[in-house]
């Protein structure tokens, strides 16, 4: 790894790089691969597994760090999947990803999906629920002790837009991560595992996902790493329209997501979550130079 990516905007010391991740001193990329029939911008692209696999294989090849595996859908208003058929979607890509050497994570909710997946070689688990969705999910990750992504959440898909209530976004976001850190660590989940996300779009409106982008320093002071998730959603597409773009659908977010991806990891994001990983890796590496001279 080059010198520049070692002046890493994200600073080891403020807070631990949780072990079993690459360590390129550099915020990581996490390469998005949907298995499923209804992602709100990639879905059913994905949904056979031999194609799930190559897709991982070329998120792999073009720099993800961690390939995200996911067979339940989290966009607004999408359906539960049953447990046998996330299993059926995700396992098999997740094994044939970790046998060829890449990095992955288990998007999930679901304790026993979190729990096969590991078996198979996933080396994170990818939770958007932040362990509220089911209560075995905090016994779990405390068992097979990989590192853990614990995203801001109040509600289930269906319900989620109706649980955007918020005095100061950046304010309850914080206070409501932290109680779920403590509570994560009073089941025995290792804090030096947790990684938190603010969970951008879940129960959220464009004006909270912007305001807790440029609150990151703030969630930072939780001493935890951050996660970023903004690859695609409805703020991106809400700020093109408002700056006379138009309406761009999700495919078209990738230059847009890539920008919010240097500004992510300029404030001190540990990993950002991307569709396209090319760009946000330059991003990223961008963030890293950007950064060296004030280190
Ligand atoms: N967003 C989605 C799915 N998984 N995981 C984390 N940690 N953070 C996120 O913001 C997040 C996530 C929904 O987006 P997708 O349908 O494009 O995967």
């Amino acid at each position: 790894m080059s010198t520049t990516e070692g002046a890493a905007a994200w600073r080891p010391g403020t807070s631990p790089w949780p072990e079993g991740l690459p360590r390129p001193d550099r915020c990581l990329v996490m390469g998005i691969l949907n298995v499923t029939p209804d992602s709100f911008s990639d879905g059913g692209l994905y949904a056979r597994t031999r194609q799930a696999i190559d897709r991982g294989l070329d998120l792999a090849a073009q720099g993800a760090d961690i390939v995200d595996v996911g067979g339940e859908s989290t966009r607004p208003a999408a359906r539960p999947v049953a447990q046998a058929e996330e299993l059926a979607r995700t396992v098999p890509v997740v094994r044939e990803l970790a046998r060829a050497g890449v990095c992955v994570s288990i998007d999930t909710m679901h304790a026993p999906v979190a729990r096969a997946a590991v078996e198979v070689g996933a080396c994170l688990v990818n939770d958007v629920s932040g362990g509220l969705a089911d209560p075995g999910m905090a016994p779990v990750v405390a068992e097979v002790g990989v590192p853990y992504v614990a995203t801001h959440w109040r509600a289930p898909s269906q319900e989620m837009d109706h649980h955007a209530d918020y005095r100061d976004v950046v304010a309850d976001v914080t206070a409501e991560l932290d109680l779920r850190v403590r509570q994560l660590m009073a089941q025995g989940v290792d804090p030096a595992r947790i990684v938190l996300d603010p969970g951008l779009g879940f129960s959220k409106r464009t004006e909270h996902d912007w305001t807790l982008l440029a609150g990151l320093g703030t969630l930072r002071e939780l001493g935890f790493p951050l996660l970023v998730g903004a690859s695609r959603k409805r703020f991106i597409g809400a700020a093109l329209a408002s700056a006379g773009a138009g309406e761009v659908p999700p495919g078209g977010r990738d230059s847009a997501t890539a920008a919010v991806s240097a500004l992510a990891a300029a404030a001190g994001a540990f990993c950002v979550r991307v569709h396209d990983v090319r760009a946000s890796l330059d991003a990223v590496r961008m963030a890293a130079a950007y950064a060296a001279p004030r280190l």
